[in-house]
């Protein structure tokens, strides 16, 4: 048997499914429809209790832990030359505050899990792995997301995002700055490849998100590429009156001119090949009582395309039809949060694709919907990712959920891929 199939045969789906359990108890809940689902925000209590159980499960192995300037927390497994790049596997710990038990934990407990697997088969890979944990990917608690990997990769200056508030106005830097100091017996790195040497590569295993693996009746995706993004925040800002005395000729309801304003949004963002993707997730109101007008009304935009050319003509036609679809108030349209798609380098999904073979999986070559953490190693080393079916393609959601054994060949895939990435 060869190394990388012992390390695919010491693969636990036993262990990997209970440190998953064990992660989603904390920050757990339980829905009013009986769904258990996670709120672990980025830099708080519940992340720091996540990070040292994980930290808890390494240190027997010997993986040397380190956490950079974004919270970035590094596992290592030395290789037997230690000189060369890192093969890097792992993804985010941190949740929707609605969401499920398995986006992004999976990709690091599925690192340790294989890199473990790897250790008990005796294959020591040439490379040093390391196993990721990315701050901040979901931008649930401060937006956007992605804010570990943008700063590890350059996409953004390490202070970029400092003055970022909460729900309850904390600051980005001041939640960075006490997490920090919580941890502060972690070794520290410097921060991505501006301070540091680029990876080797980097692969990504996560759920797929969406309907098709479980649909089409393959077990593993791979993934090859990710759709851009663009988030915007709009704040319309206009008076509040009496609801019972203010004559609607005069008023400048906050209100009334989002609803034009997404009604316009609509109608820019229209498609009917249902490739688009454009989301009004939030909106918050204010002074938000029944028979008071709104002086002020907030709303998100999430928009998403594969096409470059769409995301960016689209995405940059939004403020003019924001503002042209106003009739009382005023607005200011800022732009948070701006990934072009990516296609990746065929290094990663080529061995991504092999290692799916070698188990006997049926896989598919498939785009990503959701943005993860990869699409900004891109520019930085050969990227890729490993999906595995979730039920119904749900996530973001309590009833998010993958099959144990479905989890356990991603994490067999995974462990071959990392082997071929680090010996190769
Ligand atoms: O929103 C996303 O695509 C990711 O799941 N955070
Ligand atoms: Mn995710
Ligand atoms: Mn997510």
């Amino acid at each position: 048997m060869d190394e990388a199939s012992k390390a695919a045969a010491a693969v636990s789906e036993r262990r990997q499914w209970e440190r998953l359990m064990a992660m989603a108890a904390i920050g757990g809940f339980t829905d009013p429809d009986g769904h258990r689902g996670v709120n672990r925000a980025c830099l708080t209590p519940l992340d720091r209790e996540a990070r040292r159980l994980l930290l808890s499960w390494a240190a027997p192995l010997g993986l040397a832990p380190s956490v950079d300037a974004l919270g970035n927390l590094f596992l290592r497994l030395e290789g037997t030359d230690p000189a060369l790049a890192p093969v890097l596997t792992g993804s985010h710990m941190d949740t929707q505050p609605n969401g499920g038990r398995f986006d992004g934990i999976w990709g690091v407990i599925a690192g340790l899990e294989a890199v473990q697997a790897l250790r008990e088969a005796g294959v020591t890979p040439r490379r040093p792995i390391e196993i990721v944990a990315w701050t901040n990917e979901e931008g649930g608690r401060f937006a956007p997301g992605c804010m570990g990997s943008m700063a590890y990769a350059g996409f953004r200056p390490r202070d970029a995002w400092d003055a970022v508030t909460d729900r309850e106005g904390t600051r980005f830097a001041d939640a960075l700055r006490e997490h920090l100091a919580e941890e502060a017996d972690i070794p520290r790195r410097p921060l991505g490849v501006a301070e540091g040497p680029a990876p080797f590569a980097y692969v990504e295993a996560h759920i797929e998100q969406g309907p098709r693996l479980e649909a089409e009746g393959h077990d593993i995706g791979v993934v090859t590429g990710i759709q851009g993004s663009r988030w915007f925040v709009v704040e319309v800002a206009g008076k509040t009156d009496h609801a019972g005395t203010a004559p609607l000729s005069l008023r400048r309801d906050a209100v009334q001119d989002m609803l034009r304003a997404i009604t316009a949004l609509n109608a820019l963002m229209h498609d009917p090949e249902d490739v688009l993707r454009f989301t009004v997730g939030s909106v918050e109101v204010s002074p938000n009582t029944s028979n008071s007008v709104a002086a002020r009304a907030r709303f998100t935009i999430d928009f998403r395309h594969p096409d470059n050319a769409v995301l960016q003509a689209r995405g940059d036609a939004v403020r003019g039809v924001v503002q042209a679809a106003l009739r009382a108030c005023t607005a200011e349209v800022t732009e948070r949060f701006h990934a072009t798609p990516v296609a990746f380098q065929p290094l990663v999904p080529e061995a991504v694709e092999r290692a799916a073979a070698a188990e006997g999986l049926r896989a598919l070559r498939m785009p990503s919907g959701a943005f993860h953490d990869a699409q900004f190693l891109v520019p930085v080393c050969p990227t890729g990712m490993i999906f595995v079916p979730c039920r119904g393609g749900v996530s973001h959601h309590p009833s998010e959920y993958a099959e144990p054994a479905a989890l356990a060949a991603g994490a067999r895939v995974l462990a071959r891929t990392l082997a071929a990435l680090a010996n190769g």
